[in-house]
């Protein structure tokens, strides 16, 4: 078994030598084949040296956008199990082997994590939480769901399940989307996690995204639908198999056989 874990970066070097210490150190006593792979966009400071001089592999993607450097990431991993996480030390690195045991165990495709349940002083601002708030609620009611935490970036998932779902967002939505491709296509869970302060500086605009996040759930509520109208369409309906298989059945009788053929010629 091979682990990907995959961080997407930009200007991190605050913390992001934190960050590859406790992956290492979560990972190496396992025995688990394992790679690190840093997407980063454009970091000035010493992000892309601290990332190489932790074993890390970096990935330049410099297009802007959190979802874009994943979506880069996952088509550069190698692993049979992908984990996500930020370069900035909020998400327990320490988990990852206790998260890939319940992935593995339950027979799981994909694990999101909620970090609102065990989140320690000082995480998040009223503010963030506020708003945290409204997207989950949002995201449960418009797409039938229960999560607790719609915008935890710390997923452990199955690399094969990135062919069963349908990831389009290139930003800050991408949280949401392969959270919502998940629950509805996919056997997945939701586990909580601690979550700690960030060490450097916020990359999100706490209101600019989340109204972004907020709209970007409409949009995925229309284009799952047309989806499902267009598999109903190609899909067709038991009185069409019926009329189907009628008509390719005479069809067969029309034929004359190869004996008749040659007794006419
Ligand atoms: N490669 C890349 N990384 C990004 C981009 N935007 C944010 N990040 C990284 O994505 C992670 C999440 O961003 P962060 O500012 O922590 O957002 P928050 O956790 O939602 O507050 C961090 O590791 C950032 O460095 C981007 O455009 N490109
Ligand atoms: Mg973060």
């Amino acid at each position: 078994m091979k682990i990907s874990v995959i961080i997407p970066t930009m200007n991190e070097e605050e913390s992001i030598g934190e960050v590859l210490d406790e992956i290492n150190s979560a990972l190496k006593p396992t025995g688990w084949d394992y790679e690190i792979l840093m997407v980063d966009t454009n970091s000035k400071d010493r992000t892309r040296e601290i990332g190489i001089s932790k074993g890390a592999k970096i990935i330049d993607e410099p297009r802007r956008g959190y979802g874009r450097a994943y979506k880069t990431g996952f088509e550069r991993a190698s692993g049979d199990i992908i984990v996500t996480l930020d370069g900035d030390t909020t998400y327990p690195a320490s988990d990852i082997p206790r998260l890939v045991k319940i992935l593995d165990k339950e027979g799981l495709d994909f694990i999101t994590t909620d970090r609102l349940s065990g989140m320690e002083k000082g995480a998040m601002t009223t503010s963030h939480k506020f708003g945290n708030w409204v997207l989950v609620k949002a995201m449960n009611l418009l797409f039938g769901m229960h999560l607790k935490d719609s915008q935890s970036g710390m997923w452990v998932f199955r690399r094969d399940a990135l062919k069963k779902i349908n990831l389009t967002s290139d930003g800050m939505p991408l949280s949401e989307e392969i959270k919502i491709e998940a629950f509805k296509k996919l056997k997945a869970k939701e586990v909580p996690i601690k979550y700690r302060p960030r060490k450097g500086e916020v990359k999100l605009n706490s209101w600019k995204d989340g109204k972004r996040n907020l709209k970007f759930l409409f949009e995925k509520r229309k284009m799952m639908k047309k989806e499902s109208r267009a598999e109903a369409r190609e899909k067709p309906s038991n009185s069409e198999r019926t009329e189907q298989k009628v008509r390719s059945r005479t069809q067969v009788r029309e034929t004359p056989l190869q004996s008749e053929r040659t007794e006419k010629r």
